[in-house]
C-alpha cells in the first residue's frame, strides 16, 4: 500500500519541538523530509536533556524519525547554492527560525517564488504579526500568551502551564494541516503559498470554549464553573479548576491508594441521564427520591457535596475497578493515567500509539508513533537520523552532484565532513 505523501518532498528547516513536530506528522505519511542542520552543530536538541552521554538526545529522536539528515550552511556562498537546488527540488519549505532568520539568509519569500513558484513556504513564529511579531517564543511562553494558563489552575491559585505540548506540538499540528490544505490548493492552482501559524494563534484556537465562556460572562454568571454559585465573578473567564468545561458537571476524586499514589484519582461525570445509576453505585439511592437532589438544578449549588460522597466511595476502590463498574451505567469517568501506565498500556502498544524504536547508538526506546490512523495508507515508525547521516545520498541522488563537487563543497564547509559530524554526535 503507498503511503499517503508519497511524493511530497519537504525542505525540512524546523528545530526543537514545533517544527519538527509537523514534519515529523508529513514524513510519518510518506513525506520524504531533508532535514537540513548546521555542520557540525545540528538541532540544539539533539544535545539537550540527554539521557546517555554523546547520543542524541530522546527529546531529538522522539520528534524527527523518519526523515533525513543532511548538513548545510547557509551562510557560505556554495552552501546557499546547494540550499537553491534544495528550493528548486522540494515541494514545501518548512521552517520555525526566530523571525527573520530566513530573509537574513538571503530567502525571502519573494525570493523563494522566484526559485520555485510551486513550493509552499510554511513556517511557525510565536505571535502574528503586531507589537509581538519579533519576539522569541518557547511552550510555555504561547500558554501564558494564548489564554491557555490564565484559564488552567484552581481559583485561589496562580495560573499554571500544562504538561500537554499545545504551543509547540500543537502549533505544528495545525501547521501540518495548513501544509497538506496549500498542496491541495496547488492541485488546482499549480502555485505554491505562503503558511504561517503564529503559536499564540495556535493555543487560543484550542482555547476557544474560553473565548465562548468571557461571552457569556457578560450575561450572567457562569453556572458550570465552580465559583457558581457561591464565590465571586471578576470580568475575565477565571480558572475552573476540575469543573467540565462542557454542560455535564465533573471533578477530580481521589481513589483508593491516593495516600501514596500522585495518581490514584479519578474524573467523574455527573451526566443528568446516567445519574441514577451512579447514585444506586455509589450507596446513595435515597437522592433519587428526594428533591433536594434528583434534579441538575437542584444538585448544581452543591455539587461540592455531590462529588463528596462520589469521592467517599472512590475511595474504597481502584481507580481501574472504579471505571469498570461505571462504564457498564454510562457514567463518563477517566482513570489519571500516570505516563508510566501509558507506557505500558498493551492496547496503545498494539495500535501503533506507543513504539519500540531501536537506534543504532541508543538502542531500544519508547515513542510516541503517529496519533492519526489512515484506513489504505499505512505510517510506520522509523528512527530518527544521526546528524548529517545522508549529506552525501542527498546531494548526489536529490541534487544531482557528483564526487568532485560534493568533495568541494566539503571543503568550502558547506556541508559538513562525515567525521566531524560523528564527532559532535
Ligand atoms: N546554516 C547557517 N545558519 C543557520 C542554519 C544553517 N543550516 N540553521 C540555522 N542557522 C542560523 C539562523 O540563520 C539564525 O541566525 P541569525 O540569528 O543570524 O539570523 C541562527 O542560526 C539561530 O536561529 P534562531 O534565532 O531561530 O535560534 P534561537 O536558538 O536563537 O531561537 C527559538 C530559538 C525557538 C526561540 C526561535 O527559533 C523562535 O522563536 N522560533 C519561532 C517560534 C518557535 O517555533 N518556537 C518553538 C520552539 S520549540 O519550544
Amino acid at each position: 500500500m503507498a503511503k499517503a505523501l508519497e511524493g511530497v518532498r519537504i525542505l525540512d528547516m524546523t528545530h526543537v519541538q514545533s517544527g519538527p513536530t509537523c514534519t515529523q506528522l508529513l514524513a510519518w505519511f510518506g513525506a520524504d523530509v531533508l532535514k537540513v542542520e548546521r555542520p557540525g552543530v545540528g538541532d540544539a536538541t539533539r544535545g539537550q536533556l540527554r539521557d546517555l552521554p554523546d547520543v542524541d538526545s530522546l527529546y531529538f529522536t522522539m520528534l524527527n524519525h523518519n526523515k533525513r539528515s543532511i548538513t548545510l550552511n547557509t551562510k557560505t556562498e556554495s552552501g546557499r547554492a546547494i540550499f537553491e537546488r534544495l528550493i528548486e527540488e522540494c515541494d514545501v519549505l518548512v521552517e520555525n527560525f526566530a523571525p527573520g532568520a530566513l530573509d537574513r539568509m538571503g530567502f525571502s519569500w519573494e525570493r523563494i517564488q522566484e526559485i520555485n513558484p510551486r513550493i509552499i513556504y510554511a513556517s511557525v513564529k510565536g505571535f502574528g504579526p503586531g507589537p509581538y511579531e519579533d519576539c522569541k517564543v518557547y511552550e510555555n511562553v504561547a500558554q501564558c500568551t494564548g489564554g491557555s494558563a490564565s484559564t488552567t489552575g484552581f481559583d485561589d491559585g496562580p495560573p499554571l502551564v500544562t504538561g500537554a505540548q499545545i504551543g509547540d506540538s500543537g502549533t505544528g499540528l495545525h501547521l501540518a494541516l495548513g501544509i497538506v490544505t496549500a498542496l491541495y490548493h496547488r492541485e488546482h492552482s499549480g502555485l505554491g503559498q505562503r503558511v504561517t501559524c503564529a503559536m499564540q494563534d495556535g493555543v487560543l484556537n484550542l482555547c476557544r470554549v474560553k473565548l465562548r465562556d468571557q461571552q457569556r460572562l457578560a450575561h450572567g454568571p457562569l453556572r458550570e464553573y465552580p465559583q457558581y454559585p457561591n464565590g465571586t465573578f471578576g470580568s475575565a473567564v477565571p480558572r475552573s479548576g476540575n469543573a467540565s468545561g462542557g454542560g455535564q458537571p465533573g471533578w477530580v476524586v481521589r481513589t483508593k491508594g491516593w495516600e501514596t499514589d500522585p495518581n490514584a484519582y479519578i474524573y467523574v461525570i455527573t451526566q443528568a441521564a446516567a445519574f441514577p445509576g451512579l447514585a444506586r453505585a455509589i450507596g446513595r439511592e435515597d437522592w433519587l427520591e428526594d428533591p433536594e437532589w434528583n434534579t441538575p438544578e437542584a444538585r448544581l449549588p452543591k455539587l461540592d457535596r455531590v462529588f463528596g460522597e462520589i469521592e467517599r466511595w472512590t475511595m474504597t476502590r481502584d481507580k481501574f475497578e472504579i471505571m469498570a463498574i461505571l462504564n457498564p451505567l454510562n457514567v463518563p469517568c477517566g482513570p489519571i493515567l500516570s505516563i508510566e501506565e501509558l507506557a505500558l498500556e498493551p492496547s496503545l502498544r498494539a495500535t501503533g500509539t506507543v513504539v519500540e524504536v531501536d537506534h543504532p547508538a541508543r538502542g531500544k526506546y519508547l515513542s510516541v508513533g503517529n496519533p492519526i490512523k489512515l484506513s489504505e495508507s499505512p505510517s510506520d515508525v522509523q528512527r530518527s537520523p544521526l546528524l548529517g547521516e545522508h549529506t552525501t545520498e542527498i546531494m548526489r541522488d536529490v541534487l544531482g552532484y557528483g564526487d568532485a563537487e560534493i568533495e568541494a563543497a566539503r571543503r568550502e564547509g558547506a556541508i559538513g565532513s562525515e567525521d566531524s559530524e560523528k564527532a559532535a554526535a
